[in-house]
């Protein structure tokens, strides 16, 4: 019997390390610069990874809050492994800016 449980207790322990070898390794994070400094989107925006003019590269598109509600677009001009971004543009349809409510 106290084999049995023994048994049981390594195999849950098997179990647990397996389910750890799968998960994604991440190193530590680093400020994205934009146009010269650091990237500032403000707070409580909402961004995105898209490649939004698809020429292979990913791009950046940001949802902000602060004051405008408006979409902002950083394409990226360097690699997805390393990549650099200029000023945004905000996202428009039909020559108007989008914007999606400030939320207070
Ligand atoms: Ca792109």
């Amino acid at each position: 019997m106290r084999t049995r449980v023994g048994g049981m207790a390594l195999a849950t322990g098997l179990a647990v390390t397996a389910a750890w070898a799968d998960l994604p390794r991440l190193e530590d994070g680093r400020r994205l610069a934009a146009g010269g400094g650091d990237l500032d989107v403000g707070t409580y925006s909402a961004p995105t990874v898209a490649d939004w003019n698809n020429d292979g590269r990913k791009d950046l598109v940001v949802g902000m809050h602060e004051g405008t509600g408006k979409i902002a677009l950083f394409l990226n001009q360097g690699a997805d492994f390393a990549p650099e971004f200029n000023a945004y543009t905000y996202i428009e349809s039909a020559g108007v800016d989008i914007t999606t409510g400030s939320g207070g």
